[in-house]
Protein backbone atom coordinates (compact mmCIF):
# COMPACT_ATOMS: atom_id res chain seq x y z
CA UNK A 1 0.00 0.00 0.00
CA UNK A 2 0.87 3.46 -0.94
CA UNK A 3 -1.22 5.43 1.16
CA UNK A 4 -0.89 5.48 5.50
CA UNK A 5 -2.52 4.51 8.31
CA UNK A 6 -3.05 6.44 11.22
CA UNK A 7 -4.92 5.54 13.86
CA UNK A 8 -5.82 7.07 17.35
CA UNK A 9 -6.91 5.16 20.57
CA UNK A 10 -7.25 5.06 24.00
CA UNK A 11 -10.50 4.98 26.18
CA UNK A 12 -13.30 6.96 26.32
CA UNK A 13 -13.00 10.82 26.30
CA UNK A 14 -8.95 10.78 25.72
CA UNK A 15 -9.57 13.26 23.20
CA UNK A 16 -10.07 11.13 19.69
CA UNK A 17 -12.69 12.53 17.89
CA UNK A 18 -11.38 16.53 19.00
CA UNK A 19 -7.39 15.60 18.07
CA UNK A 20 -8.79 13.90 14.07
CA UNK A 21 -10.48 17.09 13.67
CA UNK A 22 -7.71 19.42 14.52
CA UNK A 23 -4.92 17.25 12.57
CA UNK A 24 -7.27 17.44 9.89
CA UNK A 25 -7.93 21.67 9.81
CA UNK A 26 -4.22 21.92 10.03
CA UNK A 27 -3.18 19.78 7.14
CA UNK A 28 -5.81 21.53 5.05
CA UNK A 29 -4.63 25.00 6.53
CA UNK A 30 -0.90 23.95 5.87
CA UNK A 31 -1.49 23.50 2.15
CA UNK A 32 -0.08 19.84 2.72
CA UNK A 33 -3.01 18.62 1.42
CA UNK A 34 -3.16 20.00 -1.61
CA UNK A 35 0.51 18.89 -2.50
CA UNK A 36 -0.56 15.37 -1.97
CA UNK A 37 -3.52 15.64 -4.17
CA UNK A 38 -1.54 16.52 -6.77
CA UNK A 39 0.01 12.92 -6.50
CA UNK A 40 -3.33 11.15 -5.91
CA UNK A 41 -5.11 12.12 -8.72
CA UNK A 42 -7.55 9.23 -8.29
CA UNK A 43 -9.02 10.08 -5.13
CA UNK A 44 -11.65 12.98 -4.75
CA UNK A 45 -10.11 13.92 -1.37
CA UNK A 46 -6.49 12.54 -0.20
CA UNK A 47 -7.61 12.11 3.12
CA UNK A 48 -9.65 10.39 4.81
CA UNK A 49 -11.16 10.46 8.04
CA UNK A 50 -12.87 7.70 9.20
CA UNK A 51 -13.80 5.43 12.51
CA UNK A 52 -14.72 2.01 13.97
CA UNK A 53 -17.23 1.13 14.16
CA UNK A 54 -19.68 3.25 11.65
CA UNK A 55 -16.92 3.43 8.60
CA UNK A 56 -18.84 2.20 5.95
CA UNK A 57 -22.86 2.11 5.32
CA UNK A 58 -23.30 -1.67 7.18
CA UNK A 59 -21.01 -0.10 10.05
CA UNK A 60 -23.75 2.75 10.44
CA UNK A 61 -26.06 -0.34 11.44
CA UNK A 62 -23.67 -2.52 13.63
CA UNK A 63 -22.56 0.88 15.41
CA UNK A 64 -26.65 1.09 16.15
CA UNK A 65 -26.66 -2.25 17.44
CA UNK A 66 -22.97 -2.36 19.36
CA UNK A 67 -23.92 0.85 21.35
CA UNK A 68 -27.24 0.79 21.28
CA UNK A 69 -28.66 -2.12 20.45
CA UNK A 70 -32.68 -2.35 19.77
CA UNK A 71 -33.86 -5.33 22.21
CA UNK A 72 -33.31 -6.05 25.49
CA UNK A 73 -31.14 -8.99 24.80
CA UNK A 74 -28.01 -8.93 26.51
CA UNK A 75 -25.40 -8.89 23.83
CA UNK A 76 -22.96 -11.68 24.42
CA UNK A 77 -19.58 -11.23 24.37
CA UNK A 78 -18.66 -13.38 21.37
CA UNK A 79 -21.30 -11.82 19.27
CA UNK A 80 -20.15 -8.41 20.25
CA UNK A 81 -16.76 -9.45 19.00
CA UNK A 82 -17.65 -10.53 16.10
CA UNK A 83 -19.84 -7.58 14.88
CA UNK A 84 -16.78 -5.57 15.55
CA UNK A 85 -15.08 -7.93 13.16
CA UNK A 86 -17.33 -7.58 10.94
CA UNK A 87 -17.70 -3.76 10.85
CA UNK A 88 -13.39 -3.66 10.38
CA UNK A 89 -13.68 -6.63 7.20
CA UNK A 90 -16.46 -4.30 5.51
CA UNK A 91 -14.05 -1.07 6.09
CA UNK A 92 -10.64 -2.43 5.70
CA UNK A 93 -12.07 -3.92 2.17
CA UNK A 94 -14.31 -0.87 0.83
CA UNK A 95 -12.77 1.97 2.45
CA UNK A 96 -9.19 1.91 4.02
CA UNK A 97 -7.76 -0.54 1.32
CA UNK A 98 -8.70 1.15 -2.02
CA UNK A 99 -7.72 4.48 -0.27
CA UNK A 100 -4.36 3.82 0.85
CA UNK A 101 -3.88 1.39 -2.73
CA UNK A 102 -4.52 5.00 -4.07
CA UNK A 103 -1.59 6.74 -1.75
CA UNK A 104 -4.06 8.28 0.50
CA UNK A 105 -3.74 9.56 3.95
CA UNK A 106 -6.37 8.14 6.81
CA UNK A 107 -6.95 9.18 10.03
CA UNK A 108 -9.02 6.35 12.18
CA UNK A 109 -10.82 6.42 14.78
CA UNK A 110 -10.09 3.39 16.40
CA UNK A 111 -8.76 -0.07 14.54
CA UNK A 112 -7.58 -3.46 15.81
CA UNK A 113 -6.10 -2.91 19.63
CA UNK A 114 -9.80 -1.01 20.73
CA UNK A 115 -10.45 -5.07 19.89
CA UNK A 116 -7.24 -6.46 21.90
CA UNK A 117 -8.33 -4.11 24.83
CA UNK A 118 -11.85 -4.11 24.79
CA UNK A 119 -12.98 -7.51 23.70
CA UNK A 120 -9.55 -8.86 25.28
CA UNK A 121 -8.68 -7.24 28.81
CA UNK A 122 -12.09 -5.62 29.46
CA UNK A 123 -14.13 -8.80 28.69
CA UNK A 124 -11.34 -11.41 29.10
CA UNK A 125 -12.25 -12.96 25.37
CA UNK A 126 -8.95 -15.06 24.48
CA UNK A 127 -6.31 -12.81 23.10
CA UNK A 128 -4.85 -14.73 20.62
CA UNK A 129 -8.12 -15.73 19.39
CA UNK A 130 -9.19 -11.97 18.76
CA UNK A 131 -5.57 -11.51 17.27
CA UNK A 132 -6.62 -14.57 14.68
CA UNK A 133 -9.67 -12.69 14.12
CA UNK A 134 -8.13 -9.18 13.81
CA UNK A 135 -5.90 -10.74 11.11
CA UNK A 136 -9.19 -12.03 8.67
CA UNK A 137 -11.05 -8.89 9.27
CA UNK A 138 -7.97 -6.51 8.13
CA UNK A 139 -6.16 -9.25 5.84
CA UNK A 140 -2.93 -8.45 7.61
CA UNK A 141 -3.39 -4.49 7.36
CA UNK A 142 -1.71 -2.81 10.03
CA UNK A 143 -1.55 0.98 11.44
CA UNK A 144 1.57 2.88 10.09
CA UNK A 145 1.48 4.87 13.63
CA UNK A 146 -1.10 4.85 16.32
CA UNK A 147 -1.33 7.69 18.72
CA UNK A 148 -2.59 6.28 22.44
CA UNK A 149 -4.05 9.12 24.01
CA UNK A 150 -4.06 8.18 27.70
CA UNK A 151 -5.91 9.58 30.45
CA UNK A 152 -6.66 8.16 33.51
CA UNK A 153 -10.43 6.54 33.45
CA UNK A 154 -12.08 8.65 35.66
CA UNK A 155 -10.98 12.13 33.99
CA UNK A 156 -12.34 10.76 30.65
CA UNK A 157 -15.36 9.04 31.71
CA UNK A 158 -16.21 12.42 33.24
CA UNK A 159 -15.52 14.16 29.93
CA UNK A 160 -17.67 11.74 28.11
CA UNK A 161 -20.36 12.46 30.73
CA UNK A 162 -20.06 15.92 30.88
CA UNK A 163 -20.86 16.15 27.17
CA UNK A 164 -23.87 13.73 26.83
CA UNK A 165 -25.94 12.77 29.60
CA UNK A 166 -26.96 9.19 28.41
CA UNK A 167 -23.75 7.21 28.39
CA UNK A 168 -23.95 4.17 25.65
CA UNK A 169 -24.05 0.49 26.30
CA UNK A 170 -20.08 0.54 26.42
CA UNK A 171 -19.40 3.75 28.21
CA UNK A 172 -21.84 2.39 31.00
CA UNK A 173 -19.72 -0.28 31.39
CA UNK A 174 -18.51 -0.92 35.07
CA UNK A 175 -15.44 1.73 36.14
CA UNK A 176 -13.34 -1.88 36.76
CA UNK A 177 -13.98 -2.87 33.09
CA UNK A 178 -12.89 0.13 31.31
CA UNK A 179 -9.61 -0.11 33.52
CA UNK A 180 -8.86 -3.56 32.28
CA UNK A 181 -9.33 -1.70 29.03
CA UNK A 182 -6.76 1.03 29.88
CA UNK A 183 -4.04 -1.84 31.63
CA UNK A 184 -5.33 -3.74 27.81
CA UNK A 185 -3.74 -0.34 26.09
CA UNK A 186 -0.63 -0.23 28.23
CA UNK A 187 0.17 -3.76 27.49
CA UNK A 188 -0.22 -2.66 23.66
CA UNK A 189 2.35 0.01 23.95
CA UNK A 190 5.20 -2.48 25.44
CA UNK A 191 4.51 -5.04 22.64
CA UNK A 192 4.34 -2.43 19.82
CA UNK A 193 6.71 0.48 20.48
CA UNK A 194 7.16 0.43 16.62
CA UNK A 195 4.24 2.11 15.43
CA UNK A 196 2.21 2.87 18.87
CA UNK A 197 2.67 6.21 20.50
CA UNK A 198 1.65 7.11 24.18
CA UNK A 199 0.65 11.08 24.34
CA UNK A 200 -0.41 12.21 27.68
CA UNK A 201 -4.09 12.92 26.96
CA UNK A 202 -4.54 14.58 30.40
CA UNK A 203 -3.41 18.17 29.46
CA UNK A 204 -4.95 20.51 27.41
CA UNK A 205 -6.75 19.86 24.14
CA UNK A 206 -3.91 22.57 22.69
CA UNK A 207 -0.68 21.07 24.55
CA UNK A 208 -1.91 17.40 23.13
CA UNK A 209 -2.23 18.72 19.33
CA UNK A 210 1.19 20.40 19.45
CA UNK A 211 2.65 16.99 20.57
CA UNK A 212 0.40 14.84 17.82
CA UNK A 213 1.64 17.81 15.30
CA UNK A 214 5.27 17.47 16.06
CA UNK A 215 4.94 13.75 15.46
CA UNK A 216 3.02 13.92 12.16
CA UNK A 217 5.40 16.62 10.75
CA UNK A 218 8.56 14.11 11.51
CA UNK A 219 6.79 11.18 10.39
CA UNK A 220 4.80 12.92 6.96
CA UNK A 221 8.36 13.99 5.85
CA UNK A 222 9.84 10.76 6.37
CA UNK A 223 7.04 8.92 4.28
CA UNK A 224 6.79 12.01 1.87
CA UNK A 225 10.04 13.43 1.34
CA UNK A 226 9.20 14.27 -2.06
CA UNK A 227 6.43 16.92 -0.68
CA UNK A 228 7.67 20.02 0.90
CA UNK A 229 7.82 19.89 4.64
CA UNK A 230 4.82 20.80 6.84
N1 LIG B 1 -15.03 -0.61 20.65
C1 LIG B 1 -14.78 -1.91 21.07
O1 LIG B 1 -15.21 -2.31 22.16
N2 LIG B 1 -14.08 -2.74 20.27
C2 LIG B 1 -13.62 -2.37 19.05
O2 LIG B 1 -12.99 -3.17 18.35
C3 LIG B 1 -13.88 -1.02 18.62
C4 LIG B 1 -14.58 -0.18 19.44
C5 LIG B 1 -13.37 -0.56 17.29
C6 LIG B 1 -17.32 3.35 20.36
O3 LIG B 1 -16.14 4.06 20.19
C7 LIG B 1 -17.13 2.22 21.34
O4 LIG B 1 -16.74 1.02 20.67
C8 LIG B 1 -16.06 2.49 22.35
C9 LIG B 1 -15.08 1.31 22.24
C10 LIG B 1 -15.83 0.28 21.50
N3 LIG B 1 -16.68 2.43 23.60
N4 LIG B 1 -16.59 2.88 24.60
N5 LIG B 1 -16.84 3.14 25.67
P1 LIG B 1 -16.11 5.63 19.97
O5 LIG B 1 -14.72 5.92 19.63
O6 LIG B 1 -17.14 6.06 19.03
O7 LIG B 1 -16.56 6.21 21.38
P2 LIG B 1 -15.70 6.79 22.49
O8 LIG B 1 -14.38 6.23 22.71
O9 LIG B 1 -16.65 6.67 23.61
O10 LIG B 1 -15.41 8.24 21.95
P3 LIG B 1 -15.55 9.54 22.71
O11 LIG B 1 -16.22 9.49 24.01
O12 LIG B 1 -16.15 10.43 21.70
O13 LIG B 1 -14.08 9.87 23.08
P4 LIG B 1 -13.00 10.66 22.29
O14 LIG B 1 -13.30 10.68 20.82
O15 LIG B 1 -11.71 10.09 22.67
O16 LIG B 1 -13.10 12.14 22.85
P5 LIG B 1 -13.69 13.48 22.20
O17 LIG B 1 -15.05 13.25 21.60
O18 LIG B 1 -12.69 14.14 21.36
O19 LIG B 1 -13.81 14.34 23.54
C11 LIG B 1 -14.76 14.01 24.52
C12 LIG B 1 -15.04 15.29 25.36
O20 LIG B 1 -13.86 15.65 26.06
C13 LIG B 1 -15.43 16.49 24.50
O21 LIG B 1 -16.36 17.26 25.19
C14 LIG B 1 -14.10 17.24 24.35
O22 LIG B 1 -14.28 18.62 24.16
C15 LIG B 1 -13.43 16.95 25.68
N6 LIG B 1 -11.96 16.91 25.58
C16 LIG B 1 -11.21 16.32 24.61
N7 LIG B 1 -9.89 16.47 24.86
C17 LIG B 1 -9.80 17.15 26.02
C18 LIG B 1 -8.71 17.61 26.83
N8 LIG B 1 -7.44 17.36 26.47
N9 LIG B 1 -8.99 18.25 27.97
C19 LIG B 1 -10.28 18.50 28.35
N10 LIG B 1 -11.36 18.09 27.65
C20 LIG B 1 -11.12 17.42 26.49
Amino acid sequence: MSGKLIVFEGVEGGGKTSQIRRSQAWLSASGWLDQLRQTTPALPDPLLITREPGGTELGKYLRQLLLSPATQETLHDRAELMLYAADRAQHVEYLLKPHLAAGGLVLCDRFTDSTIAYQGYGRGLNLSLIQQLNQIATGGLTSDLTFWLDVEVSIGLGRAQQRNKDLDRMESATLSFHQRVQHGFQALLHQHPERIVRIDASQSEQVVFEQIQTLLSQRLQQWYPQLLPL
